[in-house]
């Protein structure tokens, strides 16, 4: 079964559609719960070679293992399992500079922090979609993304706020979850394994700042890409 919202994919479809250079263990991912187009298999989804014997081969052994996405991916990382935005590095649109500087790594320095003032929270300048991007530098399968939200002033700047997740640098990858409610300076987002390099978070169609104290990202590397 797979998780709420998420495609399942005709094995036949995922097996005869791309190329076989696209084609590598990581489309398994894919053709479970993972919700792709044929756009994103021209974008690469793996770029690492196999054969169509080893894409059977191995769908073959999990279905002999009765594994499925729901499974093995899901919101809950799964145990020992460390937040991999740590080890990414951030960029954002803009840096405002002022008072404490509010740069883009300010969101992946592990500290949680909701004064900005304190030094620990990214701030872009007022500007159209702004963007704050982490590159995890390899392809993983992102069960969870946890926003941190400042408290100490102008929380409502975050409402409408999309998390992407893909594997296109320009911030322009498929939605995971939008900032809705602001009970919490805490806002989990479960994106049930989507594939990706790239995790953004977007505030589209205005003109806004965006501040971010801290990005958690949970999941696991695709096998087979790199
Ligand atoms: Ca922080």
């Amino acid at each position: 079964m797979c998780p709420s919202g998420s495609l399942v994919e005709p094995l036949t479809s995922a097996i005869s559609t791309p190329p076989a250079s696209q084609r590598g263990p990581c489309v398994l991912v894919a053709v479970g719960c993972y919700t792709y187009t044929e756009t994103r298999y021209n974008e690469h989804l793996c770029p690492s070679s196999s054969s169509r014997m080893d894409l059977l081969i191995s769908l073959l052994l999990l279905g002999s293992l009765g594994l499925t996405q729901a499974q093995t991916l899901g919101c809950s990382p799964h145990s020992g399992v460390n937040n991999l935005a740590l080890k990414g590095v951030a960029t954002q649109i803009s840096d405002l500079q002022l008072p404490t500087m509010g740069y883009a790594q300010y969101a992946i320095d592990g500290v949680k922090d909701t004064t900005y003032k304190d030094g620990s929270c990214t701030h872009t300048t007022q500007t159209s979609n702004p963007w704050w991007q982490v590159d995890l530098k390899k392809y993983h399968s992102v069960s969870k993304v946890i926003l941190t939200n400042r408290l100490d002033c102008c929380s409502t700047r975050l409402l409408g706020a999309q998390v992407r997740i893909g594997n296109s640098p320009d911030n322009n990858n498929p939605v995971c979850g939008t900032v809705t409610s602001l009970a919490s300076a805490i806002l989990p987002f479960c994106c049930n394994g989507m594939v990706g390099q790239y995790i953004s978070v977007v505030i589209p169609g205005r003109s806004e700042y965006l501040t971010l104290c801290e990005v958690e990202v949970y999941g696991d590397p695709v096998k087979g890409c790199y």
